[in-house]
This record gives structure tokens, sequence and C-alpha cells, in this order.
């Protein structure tokens, strides 16, 4: 093709493009171009480009049906994907056809891409990574189903009011949403509650059925997942619940309508919302009916997926690999069991084999209050055959226990399935672990202590079963969707390989020191900055300086997190500058952002404390600006797309040992900002990628953070001992930003002074001492902007691009699988 033909068939393009806009407009949405809506717009937009997909779609589902390559399933309670439309249109290669035609149609397309309500449908890290994940497959070609929960509302909106946090349901269906199609034809039916009961079948054999109490449907919703410039589109897989369609039959022949609506609404409630929960296990009946609930869909989906080229599930781990994000999916284990020996009659011995060489399992967090058990009794009236089975596999288990070690007690009570050490519980961490073929940690430390504590027993009884995949994110959404400008500005000087080759990245560290170069980095985070500015400017009334260094926390608020530590050091600074008002401190603006569990008592008067200190600071003449405080409402994906790009400095500043891996970690340093952190989850090994030279350490690592409170850890010496740390103290116990009252924040201050479980105390000096170097550096910005640079150039490691390849080869053994385009586009357009 020449340059005339290509630019004849590109306006080709454009103009069925804007057909395509028209005609949903007219057909899907119902009305004319003059009496439509933006939101109008956007659907026929998304529907247009959905539309462009569907034939990619359709050849990667036909190429799997025709060669049996292995299948990831990734087994997740929670996807945080974010936005669709303007991922979809840079994984697609659309970007600039749909800006042109959307111009040409009188539209703007930023405008429709902000317009879309994100599927909210995780708390954080653990289901942000699943959507990374899912995007890695992807774009690395391997055969992929995520399978979920399609709640009907995802995570609460946040609203700040008063300085508090107010929760909001999230409506996120309501406007329509064009990117999902119900599959009504591969219903799944679930059980729950009854009876179990023995019959003897086939050559006699003694075997058990379960008779459910009640039964329902799940309907699966598709959401198509498109590689970045692949022919492979994966699939999202949300199970929602709905009454089996007979449900009705006996009620209404008795007459009774109104029970039989009742039942309906009673079986939607198990995908009605999500729990915002993110590391507090909370054991709610519900909870464990919606994970049995997408557990038993997706197992009975992959079989019957399996069997449409299989004879027989004898080999069911050659054709699928399923992941366990966390235990939350943890009851497939005695699910697999059931169907493989309840339905399709296999014997204990092999449906075990089937089971064992199937599942996988990753666990994602050390804190105790995390792990989940379920009462026995809850999970017997809910699961009865399934108890019956964990008590199965828990006797054989600890058998194996005996031969190994015999005589030590101590180690069967500690890895038996039911913790017996008062009322019982089902332990879904050791179910999952018994249960699969392999554990992994998402972080080197985080395994490292896996195998150390938290399943020490667990490496000791199986040694090399519990591996290392250190979590990843996609550069996809994180840069390339996320930050215009720098994504040019790195195409322009390195090419465009780096997207999908992280490491190329280092191409950059040789412009580290060239002046163009430099100021064109400087430039790119500038205005990144401006827009954010603007942007507080006219929703906050907030005057914001676009050289001040954007000081970032954005996360979940949590006390291991530590966002109270920031707010010592700011006020450290704030007392700093009262006492000496001629002091030097680099203007900052402090940016936090992230919702508290509903009932997290002290999470949310951490928000209270942030806000708080928010409102006397920035209204406070004698700074004269210098410092700054804005809480972010609503911290989600969208937002993250604003917040990365605009970061000058990543505060990572959990107690060493309880963040497991972190992963906002890596999307600020990708995007150029530089991190002050401790030595705690990927940290470890993102400290080891930019060098030591470019990374902001401080704080005592988890060995000393252990022997500390081994030794009886007195935070009262601390504050006795440190001027400045008591004055800060003091001020807020003293009511200052509380309008006098020294009761709103007292829970916070005696829970730091009595106990300080986070150790906050311990680190505040070297914390402290540690900003004082950030902001130092920052005031030679030739210095600040060659770190800058070198933490981008060296992120190659935390694209999860590697994390998918390391999957794929330590645990999954699958391999990439391109799909040749097979199927036209129909009808021929
Ligand atoms: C979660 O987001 C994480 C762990 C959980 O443990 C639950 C939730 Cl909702 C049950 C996070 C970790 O805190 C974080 O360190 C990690 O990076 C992320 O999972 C993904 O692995």
């Amino acid at each position: 093709m020449d340059l005339k033909q290509k630019e004849d068939s590109r306006k080709e393009r454009i103009q069925k493009l804007k057909r395509g806009f028209a005609y949903n407009i007219f057909y899907r949405q119902g009305v004319t171009q003059k009496t439509a809506s933006l939101n109008d717009y956007y659907l026929a937009v998304a529907h247009t480009l959905r539309d462009r997909m569907q034939h990619l779609f359709v050849n990667s589902v036909q190429a799997l049906l025709e060669k049996d390559s292995k299948i990831v399933c990734y087994l997740s309670a929670e996807f945080l994907t974010g936005p669709h439309l303007h991922n979809n249109l840079v994984n697609l290669g659309l970007y600039e056809e749909f800006e042109q035609a959307t111009r040409e149609t009188g539209l703007n397309l930023k405008e429709l891409i902000d317009l879309e309500e994100e599927p909210g449908l995780g708390n954080g890290g653990l289901g942000r990574l699943a959507a990374c994940y899912l995007d890695s497959l992807a774009s690395q070609q391997i055969p992929a189903i995520g399978y979920g929960i399609r709640y009907e509302y995802g995570m609460f909106d946040q609203e700040i009011a008063d300085g508090w946090q107010k929760e909001l349901s999230d409506c996120w269906l309501h406007p329509g949403n064009p990117w999902e199609i119900k599959k009504a034809d591969m219903a799944c039916d679930v059980g729950f509650g009854g009876h179990t009961e023995i019959y003897h079948g086939e050559h006699g054999n003694r075997r058990t059925r379960w008779i459910p109490a009640r039964v329902i449907t799940g309907v699966p919703y598709d959401t198509p997942i498109p590689g970045y410039k692949v022919n492979n589109v994966n699939v999202l897989r949300l199970w929602s619940a709905e009454a089996p369609t007979s449900f009705d039959f006996a009620d209404f022949n008795t007459g009774d309508y109104y029970g039989a609506v009742k039942d309906k609404i009673m079986a939607e409630t198990i995908t009605k919302v999500l729990y915002p929960n993110d590391e507090q296990f909370q054991g709610k009946k519900l909870r464990l009916e919606q994970q049995f609930f997408f557990v038993s869909c997706s197992l009975q989906d992959m079989i019957r997926i399996h069997l449409h080229s299989n004879e027989s599930l004898d080999d069911l781990y050659d054709d699928f690999a399923a992941q366990l994000n966390d235990t939350h999916p943890s009851v497939a284990v005695p699910e697999l069991m059931r169907l493989l020996m309840d339905v399709h009659l296999y014997e204990w011995d092999k449906a075990w084999e089937i089971t064992k060489k199937t599942l996988c399992y990753t666990n994602h967090t050390l804190l105790p209050e995390a792990m989940e058990k379920w009462q026995i009794e809850l999970f017997e009236d809910l699961l009865p055959r399934h108890l019956e089975i964990i008590y199965e596999i828990n006797n054989r288990f600890l058998d194996e226990v005996r031969i190994k070690f015999p005589g030590d007690a101590d180690r069967l009570s500690r890895m038996s399935i039911i913790d017996e050490s008062g009322p019982r519980y089902v332990r879904m961490a050791n179910l999952a672990c018994i249960g699969s073929k392999a554990i992994n940690g998402v972080a080197a430390m985080h395994t490292d202590l896996l195998r150390r504590h938290t399943l020490a027993d667990w490496n000791t009884m199986y040694p090399g079963k519990i591996r290392n995949v250190t979590n990843g994110v996609t550069p996809r959404r994180w840069i390339a969707v996320s930050n215009p400008r720098l994504t040019k500005l790195i195409c322009d000087a390195i090419g465009e390989q780096w997207i999908t080759r992280l490491d190329k990245l280092r191409d950059l560290e040789k412009l580290a020191d060239d002046t163009s170069f430099r100021d064109a980095w400087y430039k790119v985070k500038k205005e990144n900055k401006q827009d954010v500015a603007n942007l507080i400017l006219k929703k906050e009334h907030l005057q914001i300086d676009p050289e001040a260094m954007f000081d970032v926390q954005v996360k979940r608020i949590h006390e291991y997190k530590r966002q109270h530590l920031n707010v010592l050091h700011i006020i450290t600074l704030y007392n700093r500058i009262k006492a000496n008002p001629a002091i030097d401190v680099p203007p900052r603006l402090f940016v936090f952002g992230g919702k508290a569990a509903p009932g997290y008592f002290m999470a949310k008067r951490m928000i209270k404390l942030i806000t708080s200190v928010a409102q006397i600071i920035n209204n406070d003449p004698d700074i004269h600006g210098r410092i700054k405080i804005f809480f972010i409402p609503n911290y989600n994906v969208k937002i993250g797309h604003i917040v990365y790009p605009m970061t000058d400095l990543s505060e990572q500043i959990s107690q060493a040992g309880m963040e497991a891996s972190g992963t906002g970690n890596m999307k600020f340093s990708m995007n150029g900002a530089l991190t002050i952190g401790t030595l705690d989850g990927a940290n470890v090994e993102i400290r080891e990628e930019v060098g030591a030279e470019n990374f902001f350490l401080f704080g005592l690592n988890v060995d000393e953070v252990m022997s500390l409170q081994a030794s009886g850890y007195s935070p009262m010496d601390y504050y006795n001992s440190n001027d400045e740390l008591k004055q800060v103290i003091d001020l807020i116990a003293s009511g200052h930003f509380s309008g006098g009252d020294q009761e709103l924040f007292r829970p916070l201050v005696d829970s730091l002074l009595h106990e300080d479980k986070y150790t906050l105390f311990a680190d505040y000096k070297d914390y402290i001492n540690c900003q004082e170097r950030v902001g130092q550096t920052y005031q030679d910005r030739d210095c600040w902007t060659r770190m800058s640079i070198l933490n981008t150039a060296r992120m190659g490691k935390f694209s999860s691009d590697r994390s998918i390849m390391d999957y794929s080869r330590k645990i999954w053994d699958v391999k990439a699988f391109p799909v040749e385009l097979k199927w036209e586009r129909l009808p021929k357009d």
C-alpha cells in the first residue's frame, strides 16, 4: 500500500466510525443527534468500539475451542478494572482514529472518556492487581478467563462532610454498561443449605449426594479484555445471582405471589454489594454465600468448557490452571472435590489428584485479623456437604503430618484445617495450602516472611511449594493511558517498544545527564501538576503553586500504612515555621487520598485528623502558603490516573513487615516520582532496582521491629525523649486542630502513647530527618530530575508482564497462544 492508499483507507475507516456513532445513537439509544445526551454519545461511542473488537473476541474464543491450549482461570472476589473506554482504545490502537471521528462529529473524546463510571468492583490493591494481570495475560497472548462477582453496587463512593468520611452507594450500572454481554444460556445453578444423603450407586458403591435447601442461578456477564496491539481478546466473566426461572411455580399454585417475590429478592441479594473491608475479616454469612456462589459457577463453567472437547475430566489440569486470589475463593477446594465425586462420580484419590493439580493459591497479607476463618456452625449450615469433605481432607492430611512428624501435637493443631483452640472454625488458608499445587507470596520480602513465620509449618512440610511472584502493574494503563505527556516524551526519545517490554526503559538512563532531555522531563511533570492545580483551584478554591513539591500518599486508610506518621511530619514542619517564621522550608503540597472501611473507627478518625490539620494549616497566614494539605475525596482508579503523573514524592511508609507488596509504590515510581519509604513489601525490590542513592530510605527493618517488640516497646520513652515529637502530640491533644475539643483525637493520641502497635514513634526521628534530605534534594532541580528519570528508567521489573511471565513459568506452565484471524467481521462493513 502506498501512502495515498493508506490515507484513503484511513479516511474510510473514520467515515465508518462516524456512521457507527450515528447508527448507535439512533438504533441503540433511540434518540436523534439533536436530543442525544452526553451519556447517549458516550454509550454510542463505546458500542462502536465494542463492535470493532467483537470479531477479535469471536476469533479468540473459536481458537481456544479448536486447539486445546491451557487456559488460566483467575478466580477473584474482586476486579478493580477502572474505566474501559480509554484503555481499550489504546490497546486496540484506535485512539487517534476515534479522536478524529468524534471531533468531526462535534464531540470531545476526552470529555466522553471522563464520563465513564468506573466499575469499582474491588477494595484496593488485591482487586487492582487482578485487573493488571488480565491486561498482561491478554497482551502476552495467554488464554485466560477472569472469574468473579458482578456486584450491583461496588466500592462505596466517599464524600467528605465536615472533615468526616461519608459513604454513598456506588450506582455504577445505572447509566448502562456498554462493555458487558449477558450470557443467559450459560447460567449455572448453585445450592445452599440442606443436608446430605448416602445412596448406593453403580456397582453398589456408597455415594453421597447433597440435597440443598435452596438453589440460586448464576448468570454470567462477559466483558472483553483486549491485549495491547494483538488479536487476542480474553474475557472477564462475572456472575450475577438470580432466582431460578422455575422458582415461583409452587408458590404461585398456592397463591403466595408475594412469597415468591420475596424469594426472588433474597436470591438477588447475593451479588448486591461488595464488602468494603480491605484487610479485616468479618465472618458474615452473606459473604460466604458470595464466595461459594461465584466459585461454584466458575468451576461448573470450567468443567463445561473442558467437556466440550474432552471425554472425561481426568486431565482437567492440562487444560486449566485456576489461581485463587487470596483465600476468598478457597472453598474451590471442597467444591471441586464435590463436583468430581458427587456429580462426575470420581473416587476420592483421583478427584484429589485433579483438584490439587488444578488449583494454586496466592497469599496477599500477613495481618492476623485478615485471615479468613468461618465458624463451624455457620459453615455447616450453609455448606454441609463441603464440611464433610473438609473433614475427610483434614483426616487424611493430619495422618500425613503424623507420619512425617510423630508425636508433634502442637504442629498438628497448628496445621489442622479446623481451629479447635476455642469455638471451632474452618481456617481457609490451611485449606488453600493443602488443596493446591503451589502457594505464592507477592513480593520477595513477603514470601520470605511467609516461609519463615506465617506459613513456616507448610514450608517444612512441603519444601519448594511456597514460591515468590513479585507483583507488577500494567504500563498500558499506568503510563500510556494515564500519562500521555510522559508517554510522548519517552516514545520520542527511545521508541515505543517499552510499552510491552518495560525493561527497554533502561535506554532512558543515558539521557539522565542530557540537559535538554531533563528540561523536557521537568516540563512534563510541571504541566501534569499545573493541570491538577487548576482543578483543585476550581473545585476546592485552594491556590496551589505548581513549583511546590507534590508529596502524595494515596491508599486505603489503615493504621499499619501509617498515614498518621505523615501527619506527624506535617505538624512538625508547622511547628518549626511557627517557632521560626524565617526558616527555609521548601513549599510542599501534601496530598492524601483513600477510603476507610466503614466500621474501622481509628481509620475514620485518621481521615478526620488529616482534614482538621488541613483546615488549620491551610488557613494560617504565618505559614505563607509554604505547606498546603489536600485530602482528595473518593480516591479510585480514575483519580489514580491523575495522581500518579503529578507526584514528586511517593509516601510508602508502612511499618516494616506489614505491607505484603504494595502496587501504588510501583505506579508512582514508573511515573517519575521519588519514594520515601521503609524496607517493606516491594519497596525493598524497588530500591534494589533504582539504586539506594535514588530512594529515600528510613525506619526500622522488620528484624528490628520484631526485636523491639519482643523486648517490650515503650512509645512513651520516645515521646519523653524527643521534644519535637512531644510538641506535635501535645498540640493534637490540646485541641489545636479540633476547635479546642480535646476528646476528638484522644483515641488516636492514647493509642499512640500507650500502645503504638505500628511503631510510629520509633520511626519518627528517622522519618523527619529523611524528609529534610528530601526537601534539600528537591531544591536542586537538576539532581531531582536526574533521580526521577533514573527511577522511571529502572522500573522494568515491575511491569505486570514480568509477573505474568513468572506465574506462567513457575506455577501455571502455560505458553503464549497467538490468535490468527480466521473469522471475518460480520456483516462485512
Ligand atoms: C488487599 O488489597 C491486599 C491484601 C489483602 O489481604 C486484601 C486486600 Cl483487599 C487479604 C493487598 C495488600 O495489602 C498489598 O500489600 C498488595 O500489594 C496487594 O494486596 C496485592 O497483592
